[in-house]
């Protein structure tokens, strides 16, 4: 029997972010983020964490993607921070800042990686926010200057550039939950961030197609698999209304079919901050969809009782989250039912797992989760959906965000005393799948 294979154009990758990576917080004239602010306050990130250091990628790239090309990966995703660029979001280009990317691209180009750039990957400059942040429009407004800079200054290299990364995150965790950065807890405002940030990404698709004409424009979105807890009509509709916020709430908008209707009444949004013409310039046609994967979410109807613990727990990585792999072939049968024949790209997936001790490079669970999710994959591919890549979260062991350092992602060990990076065995295997295109783990898993 023949394996089933990806195909050799597939392109194998892994991903990171500024804040989570770089480090270097001061250096060479980067002004502060609300990451580093939220950071910097008492009882934020768990452990009193911050991305100071990280892990130094600012200074060890090239340590870094010597690594990635000993992988055989062919391509890196990484975002730009802004606040190195454009210190305070708007005015003079800091060029000693935009300069880290030119050197971290050329570095990538001489060991035959392609990279592909996200320019917002969450750090938004602070006096950003502290002229109204995401909630206010001129936000959107600096966000487009600062996307056609970028693109300006490394479009000659750069094919790929996505301009956000998970709006949905930024929006609710940053301004409804307040779990994330700048951590406030205002409805409404994360309603009008939601917003503005599609607005921002429909503003930018045209000033950096016009920066760099010959790059490819898209944008990254996280979707979760979305089931109803039981066949209760109240779960049933809980459910539909939970896909609309979470799944559909950017991407329908994006593909021209403007904000999903239930999720929109379910939030009581008014619209108050949709101007004229903003549908269309969101619906601004797009080079590729970057789908990002982790796992479901059960829907239970607020208006019932808690269901009690199933008899058989499901199985869960290290922040918790079910290991659900199926959904990622339903996940991107629906984004590919929405968006036809746009080129998608699995931009992110992957786990966290407690470090074994002994020995921190074993982590079968890891490689056993890509395998399954490889997998899923492929059967999506083989469905007919066009899916052109894959980026394994994360390249590194890096800051998660409120979860500091305890939760590590890497299929790259980081000793964070020391810097020490040592390949994981979920790195030789995500390596043998870029070299064979055979989603099998090789040994045990
Ligand atoms: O670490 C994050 C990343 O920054 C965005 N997507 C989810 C990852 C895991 O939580």
């Amino acid at each position: 029997m023949t394996a089933r294979r990806f195909p050799h154009e597939f392109t194998w990758g892994a991903a990171t972010s500024s804040y989570q990576v770089e480090g270097a917080v001061t250096a060479d004239g980067r002004g502060e983020s609300i990451w580093d602010r939220f950071a910097h306050t008492p009882g934020r990130v768990a452990g009193g964490d911050t991305g100071d250091v990280a892990c130094d990628h600012y200074h060890r790239y090239r340590e870094d993607v010597a690594l990635l090309a000993e992988l055989g990966l062919g391509a890196y995703r990484f975002s730009v921070a802004w606040p190195r660029v454009l210190p305070d979001g708007t005015g003079p280009v800091n060029q000693a800042g935009l300069g880290f990317y030119d050197r971290l691209v050329d570095e990538l180009l001489e060991h035959g990686i392609t990279p592909f750039v996200t320019l917002y990957h969450w750090d938004l400059p602070q006096a950003l926010e502290d002229s109204g942040g995401w909630p206010a429009r001129s936000t959107a407004e600096a966000f487009a200057e600062y996307a056609s800079t970028v693109a300006g200054r490394l479009g000659d290299r750069v094919a790929h550039f996505a301009t956000l990364n998970e709006p949905f995150v930024v929006s609710h965790l940053g301004y409804r939950t307040g779990e994330h950065a700048p951590g406030r807890t205002e409805p409404d405002a994360a309603l009008a961030a939601a917003h503005h940030l599609l607005v921002a990404h429909g503003l930018a698709v045209p000033a950096m197609r016009a920066a760099a004409p010959r790059a490819a424009v898209g944008i990254v979105l996280n979707f979760g698999a979305t089931h109803p807890a039981t066949a209760h009509p109240l779960d049933l509709e809980a459910a539909i209304v939970a896909h609309d916020q979470a799944n559909r709430w950017f991407l329908d908008p994006l593909m021209g079919r403007g904000y999903p209707e239930e999720g929109a009444r379910a939030w009581g949004w008014r619209r108050g901050e949709v101007a004229d013409g903003d549908l269309e310039l969101i619906a601004a046609p797009i080079d590729f969809l970057g789908v990002n994967y982790y796992t479901r979410d059960v829907v239970r109807s607020p208006a019932l009782p808690p269901l009690p613990p199933p008899t058989k727990a499901p199985e869960r990585t290290g922040m918790g989250w079910e290991v659900y792999p199926q959904g990622l072939v339903e996940v991107l049968q629906l984004v590919a039912s929405r968006t036809g024949e746009l080129p998608l790209y699995v931009t992110e997936n992957g786990a966290a797992y407690p470090v074994d001790e002994r020995d921190p490079t074993a982590d079968p669970e890891r490689v056993r989760f890509l395998a399954r999710h490889f997998d899923a994959a492929l059967t999506a591919l083989e469905a007919g959906v066009p899916l052109r890549g894959y980026f394994v979260w994360s390249l590194l062991d890096n800051f998660e965000w409120a979860h500091g350092y305890a939760q590590r992602f890497g299929i790259v060990h980081v000793d964070f005393d020391t810097q020490e990076r040592r390949l994981r065995d979920s790195a030789r295997f995500v390596a043998h799948v870029a070299r064979s295109g055979d989603p099998t783990p090789v040994t045990g898993a």
